[in-house]
């Protein structure tokens, strides 16, 4: 069933994990799936590189330029901030963001390099909480044998490896952890369902959280 437009909020989900675990495969069938279902919905994406802070990380990524690890940290948190306003304004309008990517990745990467988690926490808080984080669970082997790394910075089994045990420090109350060695189908027929239910939460007035 539906969960009817614009009689409450939207839903703020998340999808995590390693790098090659399946967020975007996912995240761009939920948001499908979701509007088939007549649920008003975007799809975003952090970082996002289209904006002037979200260049410099791209370039970052793709180690044309090198930053501070400290710097770099507080780039990819301003660029959730830079967005915080319309991500308000669309939650409120009714509209469900489905995001590949956000706080948790900003923080397992940057801690995984041996900064402390506390500190790398600190600048998220305030950013609207998601009301559901899908994390996508698989092995940092398994995510690697998926078509292989490209060329990006963190793009490596041994980093991975560290990122997923930071990974497991941040499981949270909107926390859901998603078998993420099934197939692509498997996983997203797990996905809708629990997207769904939070869909109907938020749309008949669950506050929104920071
Ligand atoms: N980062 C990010 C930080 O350090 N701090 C931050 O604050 C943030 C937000 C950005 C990098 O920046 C870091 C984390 C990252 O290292 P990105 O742009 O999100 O990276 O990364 P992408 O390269 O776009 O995507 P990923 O590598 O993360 O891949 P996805 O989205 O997890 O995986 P996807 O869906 O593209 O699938 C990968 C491959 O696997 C296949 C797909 O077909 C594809 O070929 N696949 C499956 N194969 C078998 N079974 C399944 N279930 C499969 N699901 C997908
Ligand atoms: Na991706």
């Amino acid at each position: 069933a539906g969960a009817g437009a614009n009689a409450g909020r939207g839903a703020l989900i998340v999808l995590e994990g390693l790098d090659r675990s399946g967020k975007s495969s996912q995240c761009a069938q939920l948001a499908s799936f979701l509007e088939t279902q007549g649920v008003p919905v975007e799809a975003w994406r952090f970082p996002d590189r289209t904006t002037a802070m979200g260049q410099m990380i791209s370039s970052y990524l793709s180690c044309q330029t090198s930053l501070d690890d400290a710097a770099i940290h507080l780039l990819f948190s301003a660029n959730r901030w830079e967005k915080r306003s319309l991500m308000e304004a669309k939650l409120k309008e009714g509209i469900t963001l489905v995001i590949d990517r956000y706080s948790y990745s900003g923080v397992a990467f940057s801690a995984a390099k041996g900064l402390a988690l506390d500190w790398c926490k600190a600048p998220e808080v305030g950013l609207p909480a998601p009301d559901l984080v899908l994390y996508l669970d698989i092995s940092a082997e398994m995510a690697a044998g998926r078509g292989g790394y490209g060329g990006e910075r963190y793009e490596k089994l041994e980093f991975q490896k560290k990122v997923k045990q930071k990974f497991k420090l941040l499981k949270d109350a909107a926390w859901q952890n998603v078998d993420a060695t099934q197939s692509i189908d498997s996983i997203q027929t797990v996905i809708r369902e629990e997207s769904i239910k939070i869909v109907n939460e938020c749309n008949s007035g669950r506050q929104l959280m920071q």
